[in-house]
């Protein structure tokens, strides 16, 4: 029976202003906007319970730009905003999920894992005002009251840096990890070597980084990262819970190798100019698929190995990703195979351009696709880079300046990458590369990337029945001063009407 007192007594509910509404990106699964607002209070007391104590920081961090007084207690109930990790949640709200609740008197944030209270937090901070991106809020805000329950639809969100071609420093790399983190994007890929340079120290070859690290695509940036800044950007992305993918793209891309070690390179391989690579002829063109390790040699597998090694002893995350991409060899399927059970030997597993699929792979292998061009297996998970979906390289305009425009002459507008959707089964993510043959300052990176991988960010965490192209406009618009807060430049996408 309906509870008709109960009915009769509640105020109608007073229309949701539309402009009190915070824009959330990505969307979340499931949000009830309520009518009220809850304001903070003179003194704010804040319980966490002891499995959300990792997490918790990053909600001190966020009221610490407010003019709040706060506290922090580790104590179930003490007071108006509830923190708590609990794992028996899991099943509910999956790895990253979670669930708030901001209703007139305070707010409760729940998860299963530390990953799901950072989302939870990061859906907070979108709720707070633009100013507190550079650290000052100047008026006093309420929030919305609201019921969220939220989780992503991919467990890969991923965002790709080249910084073969040309590099990005880690003072960049960082930036870019905490942008993608407000958008709940969760996997960095470096793609980390290519003819036109090699990026990161190798111990027991010191050359890749002492003659290979010194080139680049022309006009664009040297360098490298040792393996002390690989695990230091590493640490950095963990917390924010991004799991950094390294690349060493073998066995084509591969002439900053060659000409660190000509020994590495086929005396009889004719594609390759000079015949046997001699330092100090770096390349800094923009050709791809002419040059290979020397598949015939064994002692190129000592090559592999010991790279393999060395990246899988500094790298926390489950994947090592070979590239495998544009080139022909009659050993092609040999190598990949070889080299999916070298990384597998160092207990990660291997992931590989779409062209890999050629050979016969392990179940674990992931196969990154780009263009469509390869059948994958039935049962091989498959990360989703469609050129023509994902390629941030190209235009965000068509005719834009310093863009590629091979895969879709068009470019990729905000609408095209958002268009993307899948129901392929063995799709476990998105991600969306940068490769940096023009890409060859931080402002063409903000460029490419932003909005663009916003659009990613969404396509990777929300259900198709919850994305509305319109709708992601009119949110994304109303980021613009988060954006520029947080030093983006970003491309004003006449798509948009930014405020
Ligand atoms: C293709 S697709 C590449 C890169 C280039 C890019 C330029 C793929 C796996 N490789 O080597 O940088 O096109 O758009």
């Amino acid at each position: 029976l309906l509870n008709f007192s109960c009915y009769a007594t509640q105020a109608l509910p007073e229309k949701v202003k539309k402009e009190d509404i915070p824009a959330i990106i990505p969307a979340p699964q499931s949000v009830e906007w309520g009518t009220g607002f809850y304001n903070f209070p003179e003194n704010l007391k804040v319980c966490y319970n002891t499995e959300s104590k990792n997490s918790i920081q990053w909600l001190e961090k966020l009221l610490a730009v407010t003019k709040t007084k706060f506290e922090f207690n580790e104590r179930e109930d003490c007071g108006n905003w509830k923190i708590s990790v609990d794992p028996e949640l899991k099943e509910q709200l999956g790895e990253e999920g979670y669930q708030l609740e901001i209703n007139t008197s305070g707010i409760s944030l729940k998860s299963a894992t530390d990953a799901g209270m950072f989302y939870g937090i990061q859906t907070l901070r979108q709720m707070f005002p633009a100013e507190i991106e550079n650290g000052k809020v100047s008026s006093d805000f309420k929030l919305k009251t609201v019921e969220i329950t939220d989780k992503p639809l991919y467990s890969w969100r991923g965002s790709m840096l080249d910084i073969a071609r040309s590099f990005l420093s880690k003072e960049y790399i960082k930036k870019h990890i905490d942008r993608m983190a407000l958008y709940k994007m969760n996997r960095l890929h470096l793609h980390l070597s290519d003819d036109q340079g090699w990026r990161i120290e190798i111990k027991e070859y010191p050359k890749l980084t002492e003659i290979g690290g010194k080139s680049a695509v022309k006009n664009g940036r040297a360098g490298y990262l040792t393996q002390k800044e690989y695990i230091e950007l590493q640490e950095y992305a963990a917390k924010r819970n991004v799991v950094i993918v390294p690349e060493i793209d073998m066995p084509g891309h591969i002439y900053a190798a060659l000409v660190s070690y000509p020994e590495l390179n086929c005396e009889n391989n004719k594609n390759i100019e000079p015949k046997r690579a001699e330092p100090p002829n770096l390349y800094e063109g923009y050709k791809v698929g002419w040059t290979k390790l020397c598949l015939e040699d064994p002692s190129t597998y000592q090559f592999v190995d010991t790279i393999v090694k060395e990246l899988a002893e500094i790298t926390v995350g489950d994947w090592i990703h070979i590239g495998g991409d544009e080139i022909e060899d009659p050993l092609y399927e040999e190598f990949i195979q070889k080299a999916d059970s070298i990384v597998r030997k160092f207990d990660k597993t291997a992931i590989g351009w779409e062209e890999s699929a050629k050979a016969e792979l392990s179940g674990d292998f992931v196969v990154q696709r780009w263009n469509d061009q390869t059948p994958i297996g039935e049962n091989q998970k498959i990360i989703d880079s469609f050129c023509k979906f994902f390629y941030l390289d190209h235009g965000n305009v068509t005719d834009q300046e310093n863009t590629y425009k091979w895969c879709r002459k068009e470019g990729l507008s905000l609408e095209t990458v958002y268009s993307y959707q899948t129901d392929d089964k063995r799709v476990i993510g998105v991600e969306a590369p940068v490769w940096s043959e023009l890409v060859i300052s931080d402002d063409r990176a903000d460029d490419r990337l932003w909005p663009r991988s916003i659009a990613v960010a969404e396509i990777g965490w929300s259900k198709a029945e919850n994305r509305n192209f319109q709708d992601f406009t009119g949110r994304l618009a109303r980021h613009a001063h988060r954006l520029e807060n947080l030093g983006i430049k970003y491309f004003k996408s006449p798509e948009v009407k930014w405020e």
